[in-house]
């Protein structure tokens, strides 16, 4: 009898279902972009639904002309297409030690996209930012409980007046040149290059132009870098991405013959681009370059790297690798702890066995 040929391919790892969190099988998507199948989700509410309204996104606050744009109208006007990592803020979550309460993402919390729409600035422009405008706020369709608060709260954003000024801050429209699908915003969502994608808002609503900070609960309670167990002193928000990188393959623990073996990921960063990726065997004793494929990089995307590893010795190693940006920054060899569990970006390390 003749079998048909079985193809096998990765799929979303569940991280939990009600409200659905699944991640990128990144180990095994060595896709310059990840296949919007592949893309990861991340959600804080049951899907809202697709009505009309869907299809207006109100402009109100600081502006001479409130108002709203349709979706048609937003198809029509200049547009940009920018190719951009987005990374959960609680991506690595499961690293932290003492473990930290929240949604235990392994380092799936990340997918690179082509991203297409209007630029921010623009609707900005045209509704007559008012010289009064502070800070910008995004609201999703999504709403529901928030443990310990009272009440119904939607999904809601701000970013402050530059960020929403930065001429790629984007209304999107489009991933991977189709429509957004539903589960990442359909039909609009805002793209903020550099930031966490939480900034990233989904099913976008309306915009608010405030004349001080906003004051949401996922802008003042959540979202932060809190410092210590018991107090809310000293918390910084969460805002760009901190410079980070995954050993795609070999994968942990892994077994391998003597011989000739490619260590391969991604690194990127949300300041500045990345500059180099260094690799250790001697636990961080010596460091040795690795190849970047910046041919193929563009502003804010990631960065592939690559080392041709010659081993002949059997035994146990310890495979770390840690990337720098052209601001200085480098994943440090410890984190600092902070009470949610956002930006883990420790040196990453794998242990592999020559057999
Ligand atoms: N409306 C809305 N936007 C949202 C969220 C959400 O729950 N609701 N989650 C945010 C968070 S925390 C992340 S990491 C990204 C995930 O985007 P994705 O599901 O398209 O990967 O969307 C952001 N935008
Ligand atoms: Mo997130």
């Amino acid at each position: 009898m003749q079998r048909e040929k079985v193809i096998i391919k990765p799929y979303l790892t569940t991280i939990s279902l009600d409200p659905e969190n699944q991640g990128t099988p990144i180990h095994f998507s060595d896709d310059w972009i990840t296949p919007e199948p592949l893309f990861f989700l991340r959600n804080h509410y049951p899907y809202p639904p697709i009505t009309p309204e869907s299809f207006k996104l109100t402009v109100s606050g600081e502006v001479e002309e409130p108002g709203y744009f349709n979706y048609e109208q937003l198809l029509q006007m200049p547009s940009k297409t920018i190719v951009l990592p987005l990374e959960c803020s609680g991506n690595k979550r499961k690293e932290f030690q003492p473990p930290t309460f929240g949604t235990q993402w392994d380092d799936g919390a990340i997918s690179q996209g082509v991203w297409t729409g209007v630029p921010l600035r623009d609707l900005l422009q045209f509704s007559g930012l008012k010289t009064s405008a502070c800070d910008i706020v995004f609201e999703g369709h999504d709403s529901g409980k928030i443990v310990g608060l009272e009440g119904d709260h939607p999904f809601a954003r701000s970013i402050p007046i530059d960020v929403a000024l930065h001429p790629d801050t984007l209304i999107a429209y489009a991933l991977n040149d189709k429509p957004i699908t539903y589960k990442h915003g359909y039909p609009l969502r805002l793209i903020v290059p550099k930031w966490y994608a939480m900034a990233s808002v989904k099913w976008l609503k309306k915009i608010t132009i405030l004349d001080e900070p906003f004051d949401g609960p996922y802008q003042a309670l959540d979202y932060h870098y809190f410092p210590y167990e018991d107090s809310d002193e000293d918390k910084v928000p969460v805002t760009t991405m901190k410079v980070n990188t995954i050993i795609q393959q070999p994968l942990p623990q892994s077994s391998l013959d003597p011989g000739i073996h490619l260590i391969y990921g991604i690194a990127w960063t949300g300041e500045g681009i990345i500059d180099k990726v260094d690799i250790s065997f001697d636990k961080g004793a010596s460091w040795l370059k690795t190849k970047l494929r910046q041919d193929q990089s563009e502003t804010y995307s990631w960065t592939v790297w690559s080392y041709i590893w010659d081993v002949n010795k059997k035994g146990k190693y310890t495979v770390m690798v840690r990337a720098t940006d052209t601001t200085g920054r480098e994943q440090p060899a410890h984190v600092t702890w902070n009470r949610l569990g956002y930006g883990y970006n420790g040196i990453s390390t794998i242990n592999l066995q020559i057999v």
